[in-house]
């Protein structure tokens, strides 16, 4: 008998992650942890046992029938099997609910995106339609807008699968998919008032939403995203036929390949305006937030699945007469990525956190500014992570990981996707500068960081937290030097500028928690705070002029 490997397995990934378990140990109160671990539990149970499932429908992905056999335009969507029981599943375990319900108050947002972590790896992405229909929820009830209020929210939010709605975002365009202000959708009001919507939109994801929220500009209004309205737009009538939309075609994608993701065009499509009559883009806005929240946790989860099939086969599969995980090197290359993971889990709960404390009205004006900063912060240096990260695990598994039928190539395609929808990392860049012009300038993240430094007394960690104020630091001084230049210098820079804040935000966490853990006996994320920072948070290697030096030597 010729040798052969034994594929990586899964178990009760709940269970089995123990980053998770230990943040969500520090974040929730004990009778709160209580209440939440058995479905989170239960997730973690479902997430192991949908991964063949995954396996298995791997081939499978949407179909789009425009006719009939008698010619009738009919736009018919067939989803994936599994897609179809990820609905099921996301809207009986509360994945978009659990932050509606508030159970648990402002640790409800908490609660809400573990279960979303735990159910993104094994469902195909289905974690796309579900951001989007979280966003709208938080876009209508913070629009004020009883009738759609009334109308959407308790679908949006159901446990029912059969009163559950998803929701699609409607945005991008063929002008493109940053530059939203050059819409050219047009609103036009009927004579019996009925707003009719007419346009193309050029990339929207999950085709077989009820309901939409989407950017158009009512006739007469001025260019740019000022002139824009934010319109509700109910997708079928009661007969299920498309009300003045045709779906052009499915997009030919990288990854994310369940997504229907099509082309539509808009004609005469009735819709309603949530909020006013102009600036759309403003009204949208908390949509934005939340959905890259959503991305940030599914860069999260799709590391988590990476290194959990990876540390597993690194203990089967042997070579140069030992396992994978005894060899040295190999087992040096996990421990960097694990940093990543780690830091990358411990700055996205931070915004969920400070999420739900917004949402349960607890947050000050500091509290707040530090969440708008730290929403594009997390999406963009996450998601930088997550492909990252899915690189190295495909080599992790060597050439079987270059092999489809594994489905660790998935992995890759899909976490390419995180860091180009939902602002691309250059957009998130220049959106945390513009951030930090209206919300205290880098001093929100300077305090945090300092917060999270005086909670370290652990000599090692002290040396992550010190490393993470230099950081901070050296990315202001970077940014007062830059500023000098021109807004160009500023702009040119922005990346690597907001990338350095991001990772050194993730060491200060990671080390703050790491000292919450040796206060406790534990040493779970010591190690990787440390292996953070000799992986790299500081990057702006721009030289600094002589004062800027002369600053830094005294910071
Ligand atoms: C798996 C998880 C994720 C799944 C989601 C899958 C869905 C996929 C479908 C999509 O990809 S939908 C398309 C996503 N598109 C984007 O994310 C757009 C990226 N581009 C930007 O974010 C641009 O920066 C932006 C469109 C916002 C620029 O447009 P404008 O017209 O130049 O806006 P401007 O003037 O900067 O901001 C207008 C107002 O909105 C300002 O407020 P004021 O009117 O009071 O001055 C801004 O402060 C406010 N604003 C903008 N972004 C905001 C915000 N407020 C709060 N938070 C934000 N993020």
């Amino acid at each position: 008998m010729s040798f052969t490997q034994a594929p990586p397995t899964l178990g009760n990934q709940f269970d089995e992650d123990r980053a998770l378990r230990s943040l969500l140990a520090r974040l929730l109160p004990a009778d709160v942890l209580a209440d939440a671990a058995p479905s989170l539990r239960e997730m973690g149970r479902l997430s192991a046992e949908l991964y063949p499932a995954q396996l298995a429908d791997r081939l499978n992905e949407p179909t789009l029938t425009q006719f009939d056999a008698w010619g009738n335009r009919v736009d018919r969507i067939e989803l994936t099997p599994l897609w179809r029981t990820a609905e099921r599943i996301a809207a009986e375990h509360g994945v978009v609910a659990t932050a509606y319900e508030r159970a648990h108050g402002r640790f409800s947002r908490i609660h809400q995106f573990a279960l979303a972590y735990l159910f993104t790896p094994s469902t195909d992405i289905y974690a796309c339609p579900l951001a989007m229909t979280d966003g709208a929820a938080r876009v209508l009830l913070d629009s004020g807008n009883q009738p759609l209020i009334d109308r959407a929210v308790a679908h949006l939010t159901s446990r029912d699968p059969a009163a559950f709605w998803t929701s699609g975002q409607w945005m991008t365009e063929t002008t493109g998919g940053s530059d939203v202000g050059r819409t050219e959708t047009m609103a036009v009001q009927d004579d019996d008032g009925t707003w009719r919507l007419h346009g193309r939109k050029w990339f929207t994801s999950a085709a077989t939403s009820q309901m939409a929220l989407t950017l158009a500009r009512p006739a007469g209004n001025p260019p740019g995203g000022r002139g824009l309205a934010l319109f509700y737009v109910e997708t079928r009538d009661d007969a299920g036929m498309l009300r003045g939309i045709r779906i052009d075609r499915f997009k030919d994608k990288l990854g994310t390949r369940k997504l229907p993701t099509a082309e539509l065009t808009l004609d005469g499509t009735p819709a309603i305006p949530v909020v006013g009559m102009s600036d759309g883009v403003r009204s949208i806005a908390p949509m934005l937030n939340v959905t890259r929240t959503w991305n940030a946790v599914s860069a999260v989860a799709l590391m988590r699945r990476g290194l959990a099939l990876a540390d597993d086969y690194a203990t089967r599969r042997s070579a140069f007469g030992t396992t994978l995980a005894q060899q040295p090197l190999h087992a040096d290359t996990l421990a960097g990525l694990r940093a990543e993971w780690m830091g990358a889990l411990h700055l996205t709960f931070r915004v969920v956190e400070l999420l739900g404390a917004h949402e349960a009205g607890e947050l000050d004006d500091g509290g707040r500014a530090l969440l708008r900063i730290l929403t594009p912060l997390a999406k963009l240096t996450t998601a930088r992570q997550g492909v990252a990260v899915a690189s190295e695990v495909v080599e992790a598994f060597g050439g079987a990981g270059y092999v489809e039928d594994t489905g660790i190539p998935m992995l890759l395609r899909d976490a390419q996707v995180l860091s180009i929808w939902e602002g691309t990392t250059n957009v998130l860049s220049l959106d945390t500068l513009r951030a930090m012009e209206s919300a205290g300038g880098v001093e929100p993240i300077r305090a945090e960081v300092a917060r999270l430094a005086a909670q370290v007394r652990d000599p090692g960690l002290a040396a992550v937290a010190e490393a993470a104020v230099r950081a901070v630091d050296h990315a202001a001084v970077w940014l007062e030097d830059a500023m000098r230049g021109g807004r160009a210098q500023v702009e040119a820079g922005a990346r690597r500028f907001a990338l350095t804040l991001g990772r050194a935000l993730e060491a200060a966490l990671l080390a703050a928690h790491a000292q919450w853990e040796t206060d406790r006996g534990e040493q779970d994320a010591a190690s990787a705070a440390r292996r953070l920072v000799m992986n790299g948070i500081n990057l702006v290697h721009r030289p600094l002029g002589a004062s800027a030096d002369a600053l830094l030597a005294t910071a």
